[in-house]
This record gives C-alpha cells, sequence and structure tokens, in this order.
C-alpha cells in the first residue's frame, strides 16, 4: 500500500514537473522587451511565443564573434538583419497569422522559432 502512494506521488510529481514547470528555452513576449542573446550557437530564448496578427518587436543582443552569427534571418517574412557584437538590434516584426515561422543565422547553425498563436 505504502509503494503504490510512493508510485502515485511520484507519478504526480512528474505530471506537475513536465506540464508546469518544464520549459524549453521558450520564451513568451511580455510586458518586457524581450532579449534574445545570441551566444554559443544558440539563441537565447529559441522559442519564442507571439500573438497573432499583432506587431512585436524582438531584440537581439549578438555576443558571438563568429561572423555567421551576424546575419538574423526571418526568411517568411523576408527580414535580413545585420548584428552587430554586443549591440542590441531592434526587429520590427508585422502582424501574422498563426503559425510557425523559424528564423535562423546565414549558414543555419543558429536556429530558433517564432511560434505566432
Ligand atoms: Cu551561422
Amino acid at each position: 500500500m505504502m509503494l503504490v502512494n510512493i508510485a502515485g506521488f511520484l507519478l504526480i510529481a512528474a505530471i506537475v514537473w513536465w506540464f508546469w514547470l518544464y520549459k524549453p528555452k521558450q520564451a513568451a513576449l511580455g510586458e518586457d522587451a524581450l532579449v534574445i542573446i545570441v551566444e554559443n550557437g544558440t539563441y537565447q530564448p529559441s522559442h519564442i511565443r507571439l500573438s497573432s496578427d499583432q506587431a512585436a518587436t524582438l531584440t537581439f543582443l549578438r555576443k558571438d564573434e563568429s561572423p555567421c552569427a551576424a546575419t538574423l534571418l526571418f526568411p517568411d517574412m523576408e527580414i535580413s538583419e545585420n548584428l552587430p557584437l554586443n549591440q542590441p538590434v531592434t526587429i520590427a516584426l508585422p502582424p501574422m497569422p498563426a503559425g510557425e515561422y523559424p528564423f535562423h543565422c546565414q549558414m543555419q547553425m543558429y536556429r530558433g522559432q517564432l511560434k505566432i498563436e
């Protein structure tokens, strides 16, 4: 009986962790301006949730010296930006319909995704 209780408790703990506590490098655009750090081969955060049909601005801060990281592309929006080292760059996104839109560096080593919902 005790064992069943423990197993049940562990299961609940796992469910709570999975659904509420575990957030894989994801962020939503809140009140504060969202800053995405470009460093060590990743965008941090790399998955960004936005509301559909609402313009948004994202700020990118590149800390990676590799020249490839300097180019930021949003292929679906035909946005191509140059990110100078250690200087925040603000990107204005037009209102977009719901969907998933990738963004990446020149050679797609850095990858991220906008999730519009
Ligand atoms: Cu690259």
